[in-house]
């Protein structure tokens, strides 16, 4: 069952109802609001993180890294117990596809927990043995402690996936947590409150409050002094606000932020899986994946051949009901989201674009009528200094342009103030090391798209972010190393 009454998880239970505020969950593919939500009070912000400071010092600080692992195997059994509870949750709160959730946001909230289970058992720490200035011995060696209370901030285009990818580290490390889902999506994060109470986690380790950002929860959480580091996904303008709150305590942040992938398709690709794939990395989740590829450029000799093939594939997507498994498009997030997306489409045409395909809002059926759906829109003919071209757009929707030599695509497509991901396609060797080196992008895909590794790292460079998370690098954010040094003679 999923939740129609969403409430703050403190200390190892929902908050019972007060004098809060309440914040309607809409549905996005039908605009009917499907839960009622908590707005969580500066009281209530204040009592999460006391509950999450109490834990640490409480069983779970004194848990071993291998019995701290066992127990985020628990929480993904619990999650994959739960398997039809998330998913119900996750399309009701986001409107995306049965298929892309089954297949992407609910395995992976259980993946990340195995995944951050096995990397802490798996990396060990420095030791170094030294002569002291008068002959003697002396060994280093390095102890990994947790970092302390981690404030968790979240978006809401793959609330599960990326609310995990945060916890389920912080959590391996020893840490407590305190999450603040997006306003738009706060179901599953609810829901796995209860999964964490099933599987024994010790109260006030994981805690959820609801709300907004500015003069919300959100911020009420992210300038709290008892929150020793905070991680945050979402926007980039967000990123900075949070940053200086952070600035007071000298607190450190792990931020993914926003993007404008570049895609480059040369002309000896193989250009039916290019576009297949090119396909997903644009239109998947209505293109609301901060990866998703917004600008493509495409070898002069085959543009016309891709620009047709990336259409088909554009005019093929099926929106409808997300609980049909023959659905293959789903809504934006909300009616302002969509706003926001089709004033670029506007902006696109007043450019002077030539729209291949879309370009405006889809019409549903009536049971859909009132959902913020949108059409997959491919442009191309646009200056590259176009406010459609350099901003981040986060709807279903490309540029396409045609280049003429690899120094030129490199130079298109590191021409923008982020760098969270790029994508080439190629069959020739020496070239994919050649481009991927010279991309200024956290992350490179040759020949494919939003392949995950969660051992890798994984973040962006210039706008899009700092530093990394995925294995080892998660490790170093969510703890303090601390160094020992013995005189053993
Ligand atoms: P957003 O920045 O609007 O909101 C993200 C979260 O921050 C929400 O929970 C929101 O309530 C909270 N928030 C907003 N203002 C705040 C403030 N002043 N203080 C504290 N918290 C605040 O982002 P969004 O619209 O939810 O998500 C879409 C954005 O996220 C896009 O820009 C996308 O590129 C980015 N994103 C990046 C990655 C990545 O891995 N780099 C992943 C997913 C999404
Ligand atoms: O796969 C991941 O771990 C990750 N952080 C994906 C981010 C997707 C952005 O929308």
């Amino acid at each position: 069952m999923i939740h129609t009454r969403i409430s703050n998880f403190v200390d190892g239970a929902y908050l019972p109802g007060g004098a809060r505020q309440i914040m309607d969950d809409v549905n996005p593919a039908t605009g009917a609001v499907h839960a009622l939500v908590e707005e969580a009070t500066p009281a209530d912000v204040d009592h999460a993180v006391a509950a999450a400071r109490r834990a640490l010092k409480g069983p779970w600080g004194k848990l071993s890294p291998a019995e701290r692992a066992a127990a985020l195997h628990r929480i993904a059994d619990g999650i994959e117990a739960r398997f039809a509870d998330f998913l119900a949750a996750e399309i009701a709160d986001t409107g995306k596809p049965v298929t892309m959730a089954s297949h992407l946001d609910i395995p992976r909230g259980a993946a990340n927990f195995r995944a951050f289970a096995n990397v802490m058992q798996s990396h060990g720490t420095e030791f170094f043995t030294m002569k002291t200035p008068d002959g003697g011995d002396a060994i280093n060696y390095t102890l990994r402690e947790p970092k302390g209370v981690i404030a968790v901030v979240c978006p809401w285009n793959l609330p599960l996936l990326l609310m995990t990818w945060k916890v389920a580290p912080a959590l391996a490390c020893g840490n407590t947590v305190v999450v603040k889902p997006s306003e738009e999506t706060p179901a599953t994060a609810a829901l796995l409150g209860e999964v964490m109470a099933k599987a024994g986690i010790p109260d006030g380790v994981y805690n959820v409050v609801h709300g907004r950002g500015p003069g919300s929860a959100g911020e009420a959480l992210t300038r709290h002094p008892g929150v020793d580091a905070i991680t945050f996904t979402g926007e980039t303008r967000t990123g900075a606000a949070i940053m200086k709150a952070a600035a007071d305590g000298v607190r450190p942040v792990s931020f993914e932020l926003g993007g404008k992938n570049a895609g480059i398709v040369f002309a000896d690709s193989n250009l039916d899986v290019a576009a297949e794939q090119t396909a997903r990395a644009v239109f998947l989740n209505a293109g609301q994946i901060c990866l998703q590829t917004e600008r493509l450029y495409v070898e002069r000799p085959v543009f016309e051949r891709f620009v047709a093939a990336l259409k088909a594939k554009a005019e093929a997507l099926r929106p409808g009901d997300p609980n049909d498994k023959t659905t293959s498009f789903g809504p934006l997030i909300s009616l302002e989201h969509r706003q926001k997306v089709a004033g670029y489409y506007e902006a696109a045409r007043r450019a002077g674009a030539q729209v291949q395909t879309g370009g405006g809002v889809l019409e549903m059926p009536t049971a859909f009528s009132g959902g913020a759906w949108i059409e997959p829109t491919i442009w191309t003919g646009l200056p590259e200094d176009s406010s459609v071209v350099r901003e981040e757009i986060f709807g279903p929707c490309v540029h396409i342009r045609p280049f003429d030599s690899e120094d030129e695509a490199l130079a298109f497509a590191n021409d923008t103030a982020y760098g969270l991901c790029a994508m080439v396609w190629t069959t020739n060797l020496a070239r994919a090391h050649r481009v991927s080196r010279l991309l200024e992008a956290g992350t490179v895909w040759v020949n494919s798209w939003f392949l995950r590794d969660l051992r890798v790292a994984f973040g962006g460079s210039k706008q899009s972010g700092i530093g990394r998370e995925g294995g080892l690098h998660s490790l170093e954010f969510y703890t303090e190393l601390k160094n020992v040094c013995v005189r053993v003679d």
